[in-house]
């Protein structure tokens, strides 16, 4: 309220009433005050400002691989371990591959869905310690629920996508993007139960929290652990923008990667009842 007062006084250049604290006090002061302390009120008043650290994470190499387009253009990586991003088109998967890889552009984000096609590879190598040096593949896949498409584009799409999310045995963990402004949409819905179905190890993950306050997070939290049928503590907050969650995705992901592999179920995703929608 101070601020906006402040800032409503500079943009007006009203002058201070008469008696008011403004009037002992000179304009440049105020002025360069403002720049000092408005990144600091801001930081309070934002719900997620603490999630801005740094991940201790070390990341040694983050690289471009390629893009297949199909299960059967996609490399034999010799058992490098597969983190997978799926979640509904402009969920924010690209930007979340660059904020876990601390990198700006290593995968391409747009403001227009549907900008990520093929299965897209990037290799990632890590430290957890000093002396150790660990590699994961992440993988960037087209979002779903993308309407302005074809609808044979999109039929090939759910083939491709059922097909590399089913049998890719290196698939170690998908984690599952969910807008939280939005919570769980139907077709989030339904991929969270295919993938449980197929057998699957998930996290799921809210994103763009930045653009909520701390209480609607909570709320929207909540309603999406319901909707799932989750407790809270399964979800992750997380903003690609601040970073917020950063720390607890990386430790969700090698979570994953430490338990033992899941056999990879083979349901005939051809003719089952549980194929996924678009
Ligand atoms: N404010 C905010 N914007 C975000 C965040 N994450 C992504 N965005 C923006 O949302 C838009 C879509 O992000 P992408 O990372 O390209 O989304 P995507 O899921 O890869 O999209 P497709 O490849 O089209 O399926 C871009 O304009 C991003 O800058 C976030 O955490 N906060
Ligand atoms: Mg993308």
């Amino acid at each position: 309220m101070l601020l906006t007062a402040c800032e409503t006084g500079l943009q007006t250049g009203e002058p201070p009433e008469k008696g008011s604290t403004s009037q002992s006090v000179p304009d440049t002061i105020l002025f360069y005050s403002f720049f000092i302390y408005y990144p600091l009120f801001q930081r309070i008043g934002h719900p997620l400002a603490d999630g801005e650290t740094e991940t201790p994470m070390k990341i040694l190499t983050a690289d471009y691989i390629i893009s297949a387009p199909s299960l059967k253009d996609c490399p034999d990586f010799q058992g490098c371990p597969e983190i997978v991003l799926v979640g509904r088109s402009n969920v924010g998967k690209s930007s979340f591959i660059n904020s876990l890889t601390q990198r700006k552009n290593l995968a391409r984000t747009s403001n227009t869905p549907g900008k990520t096609r093929y299965i897209n590879f990037y290799d990632v190598n890590y430290a957890k310690t000093k002396s150790s040096k660990d590699k994961v593949m992440m993988v960037d896949l087209p979002g779903y629920g993308f309407a302005k498409i074809s609808k044979t584009e999109q039929e090939k799409w759910r083939n491709n996508l059922e097909a590399y999310l089913s049998k890719r045995e290196s698939i170690r963990l998908v984690i599952q993007l969910i807008d939280s402004r939005h919570g769980p949409q139907d077709n989030d819905i339904q991929m969270y139960e295919w993938l449980q179905y197929n057998g699957r190890r998930v996290q799921v993950v809210l994103t763009k929290t930045d653009k909520l306050s701390k209480n609607e997070v909570s709320k929207q939290m909540a309603l999406s652990a319901r909707a799932l049928d989750l407790s809270t503590s399964d979800l992750i907050a997380f903003s690609a923008e601040t970073n917020a969650g950063r720390d607890q995705a990386w430790t969700a992901l090698l979570e994953a990667l430490s338990l033992p592999q899941l056999p990879t179920v083979s349901n005939d995703t051809e003719d089952s009842e549980e194929d996924l929608a678009e």
